[in-house]
């Protein structure tokens, strides 16, 4: 049977439709992007990864903060959530220096108003994880900012909370990765509010996609590590010399074979589930 469902929502790679007032479907489709641009060839199955690995750790981490979570439907790449009143910043946690953070502490000597100490290189673990909020682009990049900024678009009461409960998550979450031999370098998560002002931890969380997993055996400071997921496909782009503006080029079916062998690695190695038992009832990652 087919439902008309309300699309309220686009994100480069998901969708997002409304079931009723309270609740929305997320959707995770097999679309991948590299740098910053939507691939023409999907990968498949890494829409079900992504959803599998979040809701894995939305079961996980209840204990710390309540989520948007309800339910997974049995095609593995829908979840059924809380609809919230999402805050207007992304809550970013950093325990490696890469990225954004990298560009911002060789320009400043700081990330987000942290003072870092000097002589620090590329992807190196900070002294302690820090919480890196940023703006929320429509368009373009997330700008990172300081405490002062976010505080004047949450309120301080809101902001020690997230930030303190990101943090723990992080805590968490990268110690049982690392128990799996990979480094979770960051990780961005977004809250909201339910209808009692209570923080829920909301959007997709400790996935690929929102996060930099890195194999630990091949870390290396001092440089940009290899991405766990997209290596193979930001190489085939390498190679090709594409100048990296849409349209992006299409993947050989080798680069799709090997990257979906890759996202469903990293499925099997952070959750020690089967990726076979999650696509025949995805509810075993709630277990
Ligand atoms: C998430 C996004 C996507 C486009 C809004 N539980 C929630 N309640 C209210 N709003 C959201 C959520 Cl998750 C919400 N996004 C990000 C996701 C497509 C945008 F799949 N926007």
């Amino acid at each position: 049977m087919s439902e008309a469902l309300t699309h309220v929502g686009s994100g480069k790679v998901r969708e997002l439709y409304a079931l009723d007032a309270d609740r929305l479907l997320l959707v995770a489709s097999d679309r991948i992007s590299t740098f910053d641009v939507v691939l023409p060839t999907e990968i498949p199955d890494k829409g079900r990864v992504l959803t599998g690995l979040s809701a894995f750790w939305f079961a996980r981490t209840a204990e710390f903060v309540p989520n948007h979570l309800l339910a997974v439907r049995d095609d593995g790449r829908s979840t059924e959530c809380r609809r919230l009143e999402m805050l207007p910043i992304e809550c970013v946690v950093r325990g490696y220096l890469s990225g954004s953070g990298w560009k911002d502490y060789l320009t400043t000597g700081r990330v987000c108003g942290h003072e870092l100490p000097s002589g620090l290189v590329e992807s190196q673990r900070l002294p302690e994880p820090i919480f890196t909020p940023a703006t929320k682009a429509v368009t373009g990049h997330d700008e990172n900012i300081e405490r002062s900024v976010a505080v004047e678009l949450i309120g301080e009461s809101r902001y020690d909370e997230v930030e303190a409960v990101a943090l723990a998550l992080y805590a968490f979450v990268s110690d049982q990765a690392r128990e799996h031999g990979i480094i979770l370098a960051d990780t961005k998560l977004e809250f909201g509010l339910d209808e009692n002002d209570r923080l829920v931890l909301g959007d997709e969380a400790f996935t690929p996609d929102s996060s930099r997993f890195w194999p630990a055996d091949q870390y290396r400071p001092g440089g940009a590590q290899p991405s766990f997921d997209k290596q193979f496909v930001r190489d085939y782009c390498e190679a090709l010399g594409w100048d990296k503006t849409p349209p992006g080029p299409e993947l050989p079916d080798d680069v799709v074979e090997g990257t979906r062998a890759r996202y469903v690695e990293a499925f099997e190695t952070i959750t020690g589930i089967e990726f076979d038992a999650y696509l025949a009832d995805p509810e075993v990652v709630l277990a």
